[in-house]
């Protein structure tokens, strides 16, 4: 007879999603559930991510949970983006009003969890020694987390420090009077380059890709803007939760062909000089992610604004996009950045022009030139959407490996559950909408869905739950040929894995949009959990 597992539930990272499925688990009544933290505090991508600029480019009155009335009523925003101490002040906020901290360790970091089949629940291993069972394994392990430092020769021989923005030093890095390399362009670095340069003695931008980034037009909150937010808030979430991305933006019904150009390139201004954001890109013409010709007029309306705003035409031409469609990779938002380049301490190294060939201890060198550098930043982003579940040893059913089944791109039904692996679920695993959204809306969607499944197996007796192989390859196959729709497919992105050498391309979220993604999940729910199979011992 086997025994009771020691947990209802164990749950991995005290991030924005850990932080949810606790509270959701703990509503159902009587379930246990712990949570395993690797970082000293709760926040997950807030708490690592400390970096010089570091702040949300989503606005903070939709990138916030929306669970909770009294919350979204209390808490008030500094500002339209606030920076990183401010959001982790939040969930810092939500770990406490919501009493969450009993049932999260923290400094902890789950090394491997094993399903048992005689039992029906998973043995969860921890850094520490510890092993607990737990019913359910939940992976809340984020989307962006396992940092990729590149391996260039010589990192190991460099005098001066290093760093990853990913795993920022809590008491922050002196840049006065330095010499700062900056490796990386994407939305970290392209945040980070205006503060570091500010303070740097001198800056030198290491950029592989130049990439189409949308000024931020940040501003402080009015109490007016603040109260008319909160009084407006049932309708913003509603919105938000019918739209593509889960922002309750208004997206034009015509295609960016239909209108005149002066029509057009108003409307690109007015969005640029005054909105700014992610508005430019999800709340404008519906086709720029699926038509190349449409794309092309707000890719060319950026490389104008570029060469507008850096006056050096060289360094302008360096920092054009080319090649790949706007928004296939992550859009950046920010603050000045191509400003940036008209400062006096301020270079751009272009490493397709001079690649990088290795690290000397006095800094770095490149085909054609020797960089002294005291300190080195690496904005290289991460091991995206699957690195930091595949960092866990997961054994499913038969002592599968999910790094072995996913060796070839990652396989999920619904981005949910892998065949194969009964009772685990992840949140915002690949397969699902995901990073292409606003974050903490596809974290509510999964969270309440999963604590809504888990709560079906309690009302019927059921132990164990599993997405069928045929479901999951059904799903696959689907979020394939929704992204070979779009213009996604075009660029080198993390989407697709294409920044970690070696990794399969495989376009990795669900690209179909939120809103019929979520009608599809609910829809497998109200059909008796459709493409699952389910158990009791
Ligand atoms: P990203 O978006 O992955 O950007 C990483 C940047 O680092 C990007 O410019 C890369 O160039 C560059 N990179 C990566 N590896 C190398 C090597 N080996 N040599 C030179 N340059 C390199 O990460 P971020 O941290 O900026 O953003 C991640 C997400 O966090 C962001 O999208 C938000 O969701 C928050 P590449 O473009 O690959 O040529």
């Amino acid at each position: 007879m086997p025994s009771t597992p020691d947990l209802d539930a164990v749950i991995v990272g005290a991030g924005f999603s850990g932080l949810y499925m606790l509270h959701r688990l703990r509503d159902l009544g009587g379930l246990s559930a712990r949570v395993y933290e690797a970082g000293g505090g709760v926040g997950g991508t807030w708490y690592w991510n400390r970096y010089p600029g570091a702040r949300c480019d989503s606005e903070s009155f939709y990138y916030s949970y929306s669970f909770s009335e009294e919350l979204q009523q209390e808490w008030v925003w500094s500002s339209k983006y606030p920076e990183q101490p401010e959001i982790l002040r939040y969930l810092e906020h939500v770990a406490d009003r919501f009493d969450l901290r009993r049932d999260i360790r923290l400094d902890t970091r789950v090394t491997a969890a094993v399903f048992d089949e005689d039992g029906d629940c998973w043995e969860v291993h921890t850094d520490d020694g510890e092993a607990v069972t737990a019913r359910y394994f939940i992976s809340a392990v984020g989307c962006l987390s396992a940092a990729n430092v590149p391996a260039i020769p010589g990192l190991d021989r460099f005098q001066g420090t290093w760093y990853h923005t990913g795993a920022w030093p809590h008491e922050g890095v002196d840049f006065s009077g330095r010499q700062v390399g900056l490796i990386g362009t994407g939305s970290t670095g392209i945040q980070a380059a205006p503060v570091i340069a500010a303070e740097a003695d001198h800056l030198t931008v290491f950029q592989r890709t130049p990439n189409y980034s949308v000024p931020a037009r940040n501003f402080f909150m009015t109490p007016a803007q603040t109260a008319q937010i909160k009084a407006d808030y049932g309708e913003i979430r509603r919105k938000a939760r019918a739209s593509w991305g889960g922002f309750p933006y208004d997206v034009s019904p015509h295609s960016a062909l239909e209108v005149d150009p002066e029509t057009r390139e108003a409307t690109y201004e007015q969005l640029w000089a005054e909105e700014g954001g992610f508005k430019f890109i999800y709340g404008s013409y519906w086709d720029l992610l699926r038509d190349e010709e449409a794309n092309e007029t707000a890719a060319e309306f950026i490389r104008g604004k570029i060469r507008q705003i850096v006056k050096d035409p060289g360094v302008a031409e360096r920092l054009v996009p080319r090649g790949y469609p706007y928004g296939t990779k992550r859009p950046p938002v920010d603050t000045h950045y191509f400003e940036t380049f008209n400062r006096e301490n301020v270079a751009l190294v272009d490493l397709r022009e001079t690649p990088i060939t290795e690290i000397i201890p006095t800094g770095l060198r490149t085909t054609t030139t020797e960089h002294d550098l005291d300190i080195l930043v690496f904005a290289t982003g991460f091991d995206a959407m699957t690195g930091s579940l595949l960092r866990i040893d997961v054994r499913g059913r038969g002592g599968r490996s999910l790094r072995d089944k996913w060796a070839s791109g990652p396989t999920t039904y619904l981005g949910i559950q892998v065949a194969g692996f009964p009772n685990m679920f992840v949140i915002t695993g690949p397969g699902s909408p995901s990073v292409l959204t606003n974050m903490p809306l596809a974290i509510e969607q999964h969270v309440e869905w999963i604590a809504d499944c888990i709560a079906f197996l309690g009302e019927h007796g059921l132990t164990r739950v599993e997405a069928t192989e045929e479901a999951e390859g059904m799903w696959v196959d689907h979020v394939r040929q929704v992204a070979e729709s779009t213009l996604f497919m075009r660029a080198d992105s993390w989407y697709v894995g294409a920044n970690i050498p070696g990794k399969k391309r495989v376009f990795m979220p669900y690209v179909g949009g939120f809103a019929p993604y979520r009608q599809r999940c609910e829809q497998v729910a109200a059909n008796g959990y459709e493409g699952f199979t389910f158990g009791r011992r």
